[in-house]
């Protein structure tokens, strides 16, 4: 008998969930391949959620509008990848305002760009976190500790690291582009860790 009321519950659940009036709209950003990720945040902060991808970042909530804040490049994408990965949301300088954090080609780069608040135009200042290492199919910026701050989670070829977010980071007059192959050589085993 409890075994037919859970089960009877749980039914219940999923058909309220399948019957719920959901609807999703396609939106294209752009024709252009520009990079390979994309993240969300408030970047005016105007109560609307917006997307950032590649060097643009699209205000909602018609992403209709967008902004570059960082160098433009392209790529073919019958050639190969771009050198924009993964991008993640995080207000770094704690000012109140989201940056944004971009991982290079595997095995390079982790850069943060500094949101200059009040929708000022012109280019996001660069901040090179990680010049080279940061590897993985998949790398993730989720809070590991509990402690309500993301890590940066990522792997080297025979290990693991992590990377808390901090203000002591380097910047950097623009993006940098090593190649695979310089990136490769300059990988390591060590797991390292800082925070403020
Ligand atoms: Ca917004
Ligand atoms: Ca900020
Ligand atoms: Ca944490």
């Amino acid at each position: 008998m409890r075994l037919r009321l859970i089960c009877a519950l749980v039914l219940g659940a999923t058909c309220q969930c399948l019957s719920a009036d959901v609807h999703f709209e396609k939106k294209r950003l752009t024709d252009v391949f520009h990079s390979e990720g994309a993240a969300a945040g408030d970047f005016n902060r105007d109560g609307h959620t917006d997307v950032v991808s590649g060097p643009y970042w699209y205000a909602g909530p018609t992403f209709d509008v967008r902004h570059e804040y960082a160098p433009v490049k392209s790529f073919d994408p019958a050639r190969g990848y771009s050198d924009n990965f993964f991008a993640f949301t995080h207000d770094f300088n704690a000012d109140g305002w989201a940056d944004v954090l971009i991982l290079g080609f595997p095995g390079t780069t982790a850069a943060w760009y500094e949101n200059p608040r009040e929708n000022a135009s012109g280019h996001w200042r660069r901040h090179l976190v990680i010049d080279k290492g940061v590897d993985n199919e998949s790398p993730t910026f989720t809070d590991l500790t509990g402690d309500g701050k993301p890590e940066l989670v990522y792997t080297r070829t025979a290990g693991s690291a992590t990377r808390r977010p901090t203000r002591r980071t380097r910047r950097s007059p623009g993006p940098s582009t090593p190649s695979p192959r310089a990136a490769s050589a300059g990988r390591s085993r060590t797991a390292s860790a800082s925070a403020t």
